[in-house]
């Protein structure tokens, strides 16, 4: 089959389409986790954003060249003819397409690994490591509940002072629940018989949510609570309000 007479006018039509339609992209990744993603209450939860925004934008250069070139094929190179369409030159003998192809997602593949291991390993060193507090998770069907070592108290809710690192003890009474805080980007499972960890820093004084991430049961939807960041001093009182119980 010989070569298409407008070839050359297609692949620059195909990149008009494709650089429009990155534009659009790369605009919708850097506003869109502004409005579906939840405030941020913690240096963690923060990163985890911009890792959206950043690999959104390095995404939408990829989808716009799916697009344009679906696009272009669906308007331009309709088959309108009698019977089977006639198959086009083989792309593997294409060598500019296949080395700019495994150039590109090579070097893609790269960014992603390396922005998320650096981003993986920020996420436990965090800031406030002066003077960590300790909370154990207990995860059941279908409640959570903490407890503040060293004090007795424990609660429904969860009370945390902002600007300190806390490492939270995560375990489970019965099947395997996640303990997720939404606005500050931490989510583990609550396992029965083993404790897990995980570690974060409020740095946002205010109410936020905590979930159950992992499906178990029939009320795994309402297994929900809240945090409250308070200031260091609020929460000392609110620490020494509390009835003890063993
Ligand atoms: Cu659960």
């Amino acid at each position: 089959v010989s070569e298409r007479p407008d070839n050359r006018h297609a692949i620059r039509h195909i990149l008009g389409i494709w650089a429009g339609l990155t534009a659009i992209g790369v605009v919708i990744a850097v506003l869109s986790p502004g409005w579906l993603m939840p405030t941020a209450a913690s240096s963690t939860m923060h990163l985890l954003i911009l890792t959206v925004v950043v690999f959104s934008v390095a995404a939408a250069p990829v989808a716009a060249l799916v697009y344009a070139t679906a696009l272009y094929a669906l308007v331009r190179w309709r088959w309108r003819g009698e019977g089977v369409p006639p198959d086009g030159p083989p792309m593997r003998n294409n060598s500019v397409v296949t080395s700019v192809w495994l150039v590109a997602s090579s070097l893609l593949t790269v960014f992603l690994l390396v922005w998320g291991l650096a981003a993986l390993s920020t996420d436990d060193a965090g800031g406030g490591g002066v003077n960590p507090m300790t909370v154990d998770v207990t995860g059941q069907q279908w409640v959570w509940s903490f407890s503040y070592p060293g004090t007795k108290v424990s609660s429904f809710e969860l009370y945390l002072p902002v600007g300190r690192k806390i490492n939270f003890d995560v375990t489970s009474k019965d099947v395997v629940h996640g303990f997720w805080i939404v606005q500050m980007g931490i989510k583990i499972n609550a396992n029965p018989g083993v404790i897990t960890t995980a570690s974060v820093t409020p740095d946002k004084i205010g109410v936020y949510d905590i979930r159950c991430s992992e499906l178990c049961g029939l009320n795994h939807a309402f297994m929900e609570t809240t945090v409250h960041v308070l200031s260091d001093s609020a929460f000392n009182s609110w620490l020494k309000s509390q009835p003890s119980r063993v």
